[in-house]
């Protein structure tokens, strides 16, 4: 009897052992964040450039002085990549370094207001890897994904749509196919106009008659291709699939009117970028005759440019390229903005943004409300070789890592060896460091591609 009761004691205060034990590192962890992490301080700000899918990426690096405390933020701004590396080198660096790095929208400010001229694409792509960084490195020290720190998850995953292209209808509808078959439920359609340089569905080998020799586009001719593409679409994938077409700016004013009302019979998740920003006026025309859904935003940098398009509900979907509009912090005020207004988020997610920022994309599309449909692209071989942790696709949705931060690690050794250049498909672009070339209607008038 004695014994079982000793036995009994000594289970017991083991037991209580390892309970006060536990309780103490609770609170001790507890303690330790209220009494709040020491401070970071920024001790380097660099940027990583490379190109392993053949678009160059930039992604900022800032280290903190904490021992294995740093982040990565997106700052890619494809056509002028060479520009923004000095931007954050020259100007944010010296900025930043010995200021704290858990300021994220002080940061902010500070840098969006020390250029004293704001709102341009290098400098907001600066900002935005900078601020993306600090949100990776606060992530990382709170042990936590960056969509915690946004409030959490109001879904599991992000929806997303994938593109289908073709030369012809046959084959952009079998593309359609291959991509309902991979599980998506949203898919973007384009097809190729023969003889023209036609935007999202490569380029024809053949060349109409034009006054110039380089590559030609006539609006009036797509819009009649993409007309007959959607009423081959219906017809062949059926009512259910949702259907996304890019407009690319590439249509004048009112024929994006009558576009947007002859689309209107094949009941379109969204029609984007019918208009060029700087005719979001005809916005308001295209909202009066028709009710095709529209999303815009891509190529938006300024406040000025979103504000009034959300505030008077001329659009349903808001397509800012994140890094465009300098980062995560903007962007997430841009989606509450857009939540008084019922505008949904598609935040631009094209190839040329790299890992990082499609991991800020999917933080954003998880825990704002009024979220919409995410733009998706596959992350091949060489981008999951240099970049670790990429989100995960399955079914059509694209999941968090669930790792602190972005929970993404970059290998730097492989990142160099896909130096801007390498890989590069297009030769013109090589000799254009990334840039654009012309294209031109058929009497040579330069068109906005
Ligand atoms: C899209 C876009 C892209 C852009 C590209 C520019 O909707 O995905 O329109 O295709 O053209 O990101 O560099
Ligand atoms: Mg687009």
């Amino acid at each position: 009897m004695l014994r079982r009761n000793l036995l009994k004691a000594i289970s017991g205060a083991t037991v209580a052992t390892a309970v006060a034990k536990r309780e103490a590192a609770a609170q001790e962890k507890v303690e330790r964040a209220a009494r709040g992490m020491r401070s970071p301080i920024i001790k380097d700000v660099s940027v990583i450039a490379t190109a392993p899918a053949g678009l160059r990426l930039c992604v900022v690096k800032i280290t903190t002085d904490q021992p294995g405390l740093y982040g990565y933020g997106c700052a890619t701004f494809t056509q002028r990549a060479d520009l923004v590396v000095p931007a954050v080198e020259k100007y944010l660096k010296p900025f930043l370094t010995g200021k704290p790095a858990d300021r994220i929208d002080d940061t902010w400010q500070a840098c969006y207001n020390s250029s004293y001229w704001r709102n341009g694409p290098v400098l907001n792509n600066a900002i935005s890897g900078v601020d993306q960084a600090l949100w990776d490195i606060k992530g990382r020290q709170a042990a936590m994904p960056v969509y915690e720190l946004l409030g959490g998850k109001c879904r599991e995953a992000a929806d997303c749509y994938s593109h289908a292209q073709g030369e012809d209808y046959p084959q952009a509808i079998d593309s359609a196919r291959k991509i309902m078959a991979a599980g998506f439920r949203h898919v973007r359609v384009q097809v190729g106009v023969p003889g023209m340089a036609g935007y999202g569905a490569g380029r024809s080998d053949t060349k109409v008659a034009a006054l110039h020799e380089g590559p030609v586009f006539e609006p009036a001719v797509y819009v009649r291709r993409a007309l007959k593409l959607f009423e081959e679409c219906r017809k062949n994938l059926g009512e259910e699939v949702e259907l996304l077409h890019d407009a690319h700016e590439r249509v004048t004013p009112t024929q994006a009117v009558q576009f947007a009302k002859d689309l209107e019979k094949f009941h379109l998740f969204f029609l984007e970028d019918m208009l060029s920003p700087e005719d979001i006026a005809y916005f308001r025309h295209v909202r009066q005759q028709c009710a095709t859904p529209i999303a815009m935003g891509e190529l938006f940098n300024s406040p000025h440019e979103w504000s009034p398009l959300i505030s008077e509900r001329l659009i349903d979907y808001i397509r800012i390229h994140v890094t465009q509009a300098g980062g995560v912090t903007p962007c997430r005020k841009v989606a509450a903005f857009g939540e008084i207004y019922n505008v949904r988020t598609a935040w631009h997610g094209p190839g040329d943004v790299s890992p990082i920022g499609h991991c800020a994309n999917v933080a954003l599309d998880l825990a704002c409300y009024n979220f919409g449909i995410q733009e998706y692209s596959p992350f091949n071989e060489r981008l999951q070789e240099v970049f670790h942790g990429c989100p995960v696709m399955k079914n059509g949705y694209l999941y968090a890592n669930e790792a602190p931060g972005w929970g993404v690690e970059i290998d730097e050794k492989a990142a160099a060896k896909y130096p801007f250049g390498s890989g590069e498909r297009n030769g013109e672009r090589g000799k254009l460091n990334g840039g654009w070339g012309e294209v031109r209607k058929r009497d040579g008038t330069i068109i906005k591609q």
